[in-house]
């Protein structure tokens, strides 16, 4: 069976649970508790040297890192990830936007807001992340202000990698009421079968 090691608040541990449930993938869960340091254990960094999870664990033996790269593992062959070239590198080009765009600022304030204290000098990052965080929105907004899902006209991983740090952006201090189309996909995402929150394993 696989195995998820993960952190039940994290958002990219949440979009590899999300798809397991999707496509019915049995796995046992492992709670690693980042905030006390046990990504960063000798025994964690030989599963992922970068010490973070999500890491997935496949049948093998064989450690999987990096949230998106277990997405489009696990949903290749299946209907979340198209099977035609563009679509798939249209995929590729949304994950890597949230990666560089959307989940280093959105995240991250979230992660400061949540777990740091209010006189942590860390939190003078926070308005430089607001205004990249909006603009990473905007992005969004303007895409699917025409279109119902990231690729292709239907739901996929690319939904997967950025809802999970948007339908939390409030935890992060941002404001989804300028981002109607936002909203509505967000809205679109939550009624997908087998959807289930992110505080669920
Ligand atoms: N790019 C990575 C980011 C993973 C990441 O930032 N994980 C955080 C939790 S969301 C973590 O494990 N932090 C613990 C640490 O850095 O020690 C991914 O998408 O999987």
């Amino acid at each position: 069976m696989l195995r998820l090691y993960d952190f039940l608040d994290s958002g990219n541990g949440y979009k590899v649970r999300l798809l397991l449930t999707q496509l019915a993938i049995p796995y046992e869960y492992v709670e690693i508790d980042i905030l006390s340091g046990q990504s960063r254990t000798p025994e964690f960094l030989a599963r992922n040297p970068n010490g973070r999870i999500p890491v997935l664990e496949l049948e093998d033996g064989t450690y999987l890192a990096e949230s998106n790269a277990i997405l489009f593992y696990l949903a290749d062959g299946t209907a979340m990830l198209p099977h035609e070239r563009v679509g798939r590198a249209r995929v590729l080009q949304w994950m890597f936007f949230e990666q560089y765009s959307h989940e280093p600022n959105i995240a991250t304030s979230r992660f400061l807001l949540r777990h740091t204290a209010e006189d942590d000098p860390r939190r003078a990052l926070l308005p430089g992340k607001k205004i990249a965080g909006d603009a990473a929105l905007a992005v969004m907004e303007s895409h699917l202000a025409a279109e119902p899902f990231f690729v292709g006209g239907r739901y996929g991983i690319a939904d997967i990698a950025l809802f999970a740090y948007t339908h939390v952006a409030g935890e992060g201090g941002f404001d989804l009421a300028p981002f109607p189309a936002v909203r509505a996909w967000l809205d679109r995402v939550r009624r997908q079968p087998g959807h289930k929150p992110i505080t669920s394993t």
